[in-house]
């Protein structure tokens, strides 16, 4: 049972003991309702504690049954709570570290609640898309009142318990040992007679509630956007508000059977478990030993390695930044000061925090400082000679079991390996620009890359809090090799009859951030340019068309010249449609025949991002991602996919992948057919009527 029940001089003690977080599952649920049955018929005992061992009281309803019987299997959290509420013998929930979702409905069930201090509480069940579905939308706002309580459930932000130490939550926050002051309380308590206090027997005080809850109404509906659940929250809350406790319970039920099964929530929790599943690899496991990283070096000041230094100097790990020039590396320092200095304005980071990080600092134009780093990261120019010349160099000044890992994101990490004797060390640390912002790392695993440098990575991405995701060697890695093919589409469309910004608006109505377009001439077009001029020299075979490289021809650039796709003005940053490239699409249809018909919306889309979806399913045949979810989390973290679609292989999977085949196999039978060589991996589980995450 994943409860533990002890006597202490006529106080019984439920310890929850469901590791790693205590989450509410079946079998925890029902210790919990054998523990307070039990203290009832045991005269000896005059009060109940309920506490989490570990490093949790509770990280509420157990994720991992989901979609799953057990989740709604009884005791139901919400019969828990009812037992709970309806013990003879007062019941004191003792907190500590986490109370978080059903976690904190649990102790908002007892009588009475103390806590120690930094204990994260929240109700974050607006982050999977769901509400609080075990009474905390009824009992939070009766506990600290209806603005608090819509702040904290709209939000699901945790907020730290001395925080809330006046707030009415808590009977005590105790500075000492929570274990005995919860004893003490428990016997204190214990003694008196009498009805003891149950949460949602107080009343909801507001001067006026109806306009608060308009306010927040009107606050969430931009969040809300392409969410259902927040506004799902508000009216759960308003309907205890108005309606009174036991129909605003069965209303929060309503909508929580109504949420779960919504498209959103689904792809709000394959995020989150995603989240965590990128961090395992199957074949390393979870206790590989793993490297001690306290001093890294960065080789090279530019954009990259500047933001690149940024991320350990954040969370405190000393940087060696080596540039070969004294102005680059002055100007690359400065340009981090700048940085520090706008976060620093935007109340963001304290003055002396700046400080504090720059002198993590240590800039060098000698590799023999390099020499004790434990990890040293190459952000030099993307050309192979360039990078040969880096890793021969540090092959020679880095210490031992030192690991070298170089930015680049489209060369060969086993090449790279090579110019060294130590190939085990070396592995790829794909960063996206802005390196300090982008929570995406693609982690590079070549042939050699040794399990322990795997695991020494894996765990420090988790310290410079970025999303880390492993991928096998090949062109692009997993983000921009599906990103080629979603721009080969993109330029198709154009040379078939659509325009720059049909086909941007089209898919930032699907909830892109930023169309193909717009993002290139954000980027730089002579940027793709570039690959592509490589791409027609390595994969001549590769059918592109050649109308982007017309557009680089007249010198547009994107905003860098002032015009792009788009054309822009001086000190605005909006995208204006441009007459001269729809004219020269047109143009340049005429001189491919290539007859312009209307494409809808719908094509776009599915053009756009089914091309994602086939190249990724080739990536997973190839195994150079392992988990369909990890490419998912490539694509929500790195490149704006709309985190209400789950990433393009879930949405594959929402669409049903006999639909996709049958999409595909149509695009592959048109003008510019040949660029849909289906993944054969997409017919197959068609069908067996399968989708690409596990849980189908
Ligand atoms: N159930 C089961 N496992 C959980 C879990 C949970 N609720 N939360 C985390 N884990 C696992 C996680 O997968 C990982 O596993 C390990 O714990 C450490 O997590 C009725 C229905 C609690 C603040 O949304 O916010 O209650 O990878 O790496 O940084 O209204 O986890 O080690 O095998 O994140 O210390 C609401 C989500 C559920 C809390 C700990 N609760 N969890 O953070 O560790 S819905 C949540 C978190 C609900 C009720 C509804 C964090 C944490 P592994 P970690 P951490």
């Amino acid at each position: 049972m994943a409860v533990d029940y002890t006597t202490h001089d006529g106080v019984a003690v439920i310890t929850l003991n469901n590791p790693p977080v205590n989450g509410l599952g079946l079998s925890t649920r029902a210790g919990i309702v054998d523990g307070i049955e039990r203290a009832q018929n045991d005269p000896a005992i005059k009060a109940i504690v309920l506490t989490g061992a570990g490093k949790a009281f509770s990280g509420g309803a157990d994720i991992t049954e989901f979609n799953t019987p057990k989740a709604t299997q009884e005791p139901t959290l919400g019969t828990v709570i009812k037992v709970v509420e309806g013990s003879a013998k007062p019941v004191i929930a003792a907190i500590h570290s986490v109370a978080m979702g059903g976690g904190l409905e649990l102790a908002l069930g007892a009588h009475y609640r103390i806590a120690a201090p930094g204990a994260q509480i929240a109700l974050p069940e607006v982050k999977l898309g769901i509400l609080p579905g075990a009474g905390g939308t009824q009992r939070l706002p009766r506990a600290i009142g209806l603005e608090a309580s819509l702040n904290m459930i709209v939000s699901g932000a945790p907020v730290l318990s001395e925080k809330l130490a006046d707030s009415g939550l808590f009977d005590e926050v105790v500075q000492g040992d929570l274990a005995e002051a919860a004893l003490a309380f428990a016997r204190k308590v214990g003694a008196k007679t009498g009805p003891h206090p149950r949460v949602r027997d107080r009343k909801i005080e507001h001067p006026n509630a109806a306009g608060f809850i308009q306010f927040a109404r009107n606050s969430v509906a931009a969040i809300a956007k392409n969410f259902p659940a927040p506004q799902k929250c508000i009216d759960a809350v308003e309907a205890g508000v108005q309606n009174g406790f036991d129909k605003g319970l069965a209303f929060e039920r309503e909508c929580f059977m109504a949420l779960v099964q919504t498209p959103e929530s689904h792809a709000l929790r394959h995020a989150f478990f995603g989240e965590r599943a990128a961090s395992k690899i199957p074949d390393v496991p979870a206790d590989t030993p793993v490297r001690e990283i306290s001093k890294v070096a960065v080789i090279g000041a530019g954009t990259m390695g500047g933001g690149i230094a940024m991320n350990f100097i954040n969370a405190g790990i000393p940087v060696t930044l080596l540039e070969t020039k004294q102005e680059a590396l002055d100007r690359g320092l400065a340009t981090i000061r700048k940085n520090y200095e706008a976060t620093v304005k935007k109340g963001k980071l304290k003055p002396e925090a700046l400080e504090q990080r720059m002198a993590l600092l240590t800039p060098t134009l000698s590799y023999d400082d390099l020499k004790q780093a434990d990890l040293i990261v190459e952000a030099v120019f993307e050309e192979l000679g360039v990078k040969e010349q880096v890793f021969k160099r540090l092959d020679e000044v880095a210490k031992p079991g030192a690991i070298l890992a170089s930015n680049t994101s489209t060369l060969d990490v086993d090449k790279i390996a090579a110019f060294t004797k130590r190939p085990q060390d070396v592995v790829g640390m794909h960063f996206f620009s802005p390196a300090n912002v982008m929570k995406l790392l693609e982690v590079v695993r070549g042939k050699a890359t040794s399990k322990d440098v795997l695991a020494t990575v894996m765990k420090l991405a988790k310290k410079i809090r970025k999303t880390a995701v492993v991928s096998g060697v090949c062109d692009g890695f997993i983000g921009n090799r599906m990103i080629e093919q979603y721009i080969r589409q993109a330029l198709f469309m154009l040379e078939e009859g659509a325009l720059p910004a049909q086909i941007d608006k089209a898919i930032e109505k699907f909830g892109f951030a930023m169309g193909p377009f717009r993002m290139s001439d954000l980027a730089g077009n002579d940027i793709g340019w570039a690959i592509r001029k490589r791409r027609y020299q390595e994969h001549p075979d590769m059918h592109y068309s050649k109308v982007a490289d017309r557009l680089c021809e007249m010198g547009r650039f994107g905003q860098k010249t002032g015009a792009g796709w788009y054309d822009y003005k001086a000190g605005d940053r909006a995208a204006y449609p441009s007459k001269v490239v729809d004219e020269m699409i047109g143009e340049f249809s005429k001189d491919t025949n290539a007859g312009r018909r209307k494409i809808s919306d719908e094509e776009i889309v599915e053009r756009l991002v089914f091309s994602l979806v086939n190249e990724g399913a080739k990536i997973l045949e190839e195994g150079i991602a392992s988990k369909a979810s990890d490419i998912d989390m490539v694509y929500l973290t790195g490149y704006g996919f709309p985190l209400h679609r789950g990433g393009p292989m879930l949405y594959a999977d929402t669409v049903g992948l006999y639909n996709v085949e049958r999409a595909i196999r149509r695009y592959a039978s048109r003008a510019n057919g040949d660029a849909w060589k289906i993944a054969p991996s997409i017919a197959e589980l068609a069908a067996k009527g399968r989708g690409f995450n596990t849980n189908g």
